[in-house]
């Protein structure tokens, strides 16, 4: 249970061991389709610091990474990467790898400071993102945008808890959402509403990793927060969506969808009835959980219903309905995706506020094999066949175009920049991931559009900090020196290669 809890903390690190594939894990170098994107991604509140420059108001990050004692490594993201003065130069790095996209996100609070539907505009924050895109275009860069990247603005949180209040929340975003459309909509035709509701609801809403770190230990209801966190999520991305494709597309032309998170399971035991059910059960529980309602304008599956009863909130009639109406506009999957794990089956009853179905997630299966080998964090292990097999499990079940959102890792033994650089272990996740994809399209007929590599540089990461380092560019967080990781340039090469090769 306390699994996932560990996911963000910097104990977790792997200092000292260097990357042992196997046979099996060999990187083949696969073809990919000639229009096939690669980009790179990041978040506000991870790489942007200025956190108070001109008029930016605070997040429910800013409040939790300054908590004392400090949940968060005793680190925060006042100045991280000094993205929000450094556009230019991160601009012309990205250039200078001859990505197609950059994937960022809005700080809601940088440009409505107190982040609520009656509440001032802040116009320097505007100015900022407006030249960040504009300097991404001038490079023939896309800019996928983002809208809520976790950092909801302190200011709705006083007032009303923010994403535990449905009707004022949906409101407060659907208007942030049309000040982002209308202001930047001209330019960006990719968006994103909501990155990883799973992790929104049961990291920050129950185990309390982060912000606005809810869990028992404080004294909010874990049994049902994450679920109303969930709904919250859902229906301000359905209203959004209908918004979007009512006032905003006609003219603008673009796509909108929303970014789900998801490991690959496979059965502790591939031999019992029990485990195999499991790992399904704890994809859907995982997955399901948004896709059905989102993707199929469905109820949440009927497994969840069954499972949790009463804690699992009711769809009204007209929640059903605008469900069903926004389902067929999104118009990809985005996918974060990093790991494969073991689905256990447990026997003994659950805790009151068990969120998994009942199922302990393990890194080494019945027989003693470990899910693939481990990266520069413990949760994190190589594994494309589950990457490969989780694709088609979404294709199965949603049938739409797939955007790998976010994928990567961070390489063992990273802390000193010479070791950074030379990132091996990287380079093969990497290189296997992509090999994945083209198998997932040729071999199965998946359809994949792109790549995002998590990260575009080393940067804060959440409550672990600055310990786990994501990047592909090196960040020296003292001299704020950027330095290419050899992983930048073998995804590069790699997609030229890989791309031509399909020509
Ligand atoms: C994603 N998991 O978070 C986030 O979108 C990023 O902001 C973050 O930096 C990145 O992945 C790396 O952690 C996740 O364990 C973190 O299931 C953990 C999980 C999933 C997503």
């Amino acid at each position: 249970m306390s699994q996932e809890a560990g996911m963000f903390s910097a104990g977790d690190v792997v200092s000292s061991h260097s990357p042992s594939f196997g046979k099996e894990l060999t990187v083949e170098e696969l073809p990919l389709p000639a229009d096939f994107a690669w980009g790179t991604a990041t978040a506000a509140y991870q790489v942007e610091g200025g956190i108070s420059a001109d008029g930016k108001g605070k997040s429910i990050w800013d409040t939790y990474a300054h908590l004392e004692p400090s949940r968060t490594n005793g680190e925060n993201a006042d100045v991280t990467c000094d993205h929000y003065h450094l556009v230019p130069e991160d601009v012309e790095l990205m250039s200078s790898l001859d990505v197609d996209v950059y994937r960022f996100s809005i700080a809601w609070s940088r440009i409505i400071p107190l982040g609520g539907r009656n509440d001032p505009i802040n116009e320097k924050g505007i100015a900022f993102y407006n030249d960040l895109i504009d300097r991404l275009l001038a490079r023939n860069i896309e800019p996928v945008v983002t809208l809520y990247h976790w950092d909801a603005p302190q200011g709705i949180y006083d007032r009303y808890t923010a994403l535990l209040d449905t009707a004022e929340f949906q409101a407060d975003f659907k208007h942030y959402a049309s000040l982002c459309f209308s202001r930047f909509g001209d330019r960006v035709k990719k968006w994103v509403t909501f990155n990883e509701p799973y992790i929104i609801s049961i990291f920050a809403h129950l185990n309390g990793t982060l912000a606005p770190g809810h869990c028992r230990a404080v004294g909010t209801d874990t049994k049902t927060e994450p679920w109303r966190v969930g709904h919250t999520v859902i229906l301000s991305h359905a209203t959004v969506v209908e918004m979007y494709m009512a006032d905003f597309f006609p003219t603008q032309k673009g796509q909108i969808s929303i970014v789900l998170n998801g490991h690959f399971y496979e059965p502790y035991d591939t031999t019992s009835q029990i485990h195999i059910d499991a790992a399904q059960r704890r994809l859907v529980f995982y997955i399901g959980w948004f896709g059905d309602p989102v993707f199929l304008g469905q109820d949440y599956p009927p497994e969840m219903r069954a499972y949790l009863g009463s804690r699992l909130p009711e769809f009204t009639a007209e929640e059903r309905e605008l469900l069903q109406r926004t389902a067929k506009f999104n118009a990809f999957y985005g996918m974060n995706h990093y790991t494969t794990k073991y689905a256990r089956a447990l026997t003994d009853p659950p805790a009151d506020d068990d969120w998994t179905g009942n199922i302990e997630e393990l890194a080494v299966n019945s027989q003693g094999q470990e899910a693939g080998p481990v990266s520069g964090i413990a949760w994190l292990r190589a594994a494309p066949g589950g990457f490969r097999k989780l694709l088609n499990w979404v294709w199965d079940r949603y049938h739409l175009p797939v955007i790998v959102t976010e994928n990567g890792c961070p390489c063992p033994g990273e802390d000193d920049v010479e070791t950074a650089v030379d990132d091996k272990y990287r380079q093969m996740y990497f290189g296997l991931y992509l090999d994945a994809i083209s198998r997932a399209i040729y071999e199965d007929g998946v359809k994949v559009e792109g790549y995002y590599a998590w990260s575009l540089m080393d940067n804060y990461e959440w409550s672990a900090g600055y310990g786990p380092r994501f990047g592909i560019v090196h960040v020296d967080f003292k001299t704020l020196k950027r330095t290419p990781k050899n992983s930048a340039y073998y995804l590069k090469e790699s997609f030229q290669k890989r791309r031509k090769a399909t020509k």
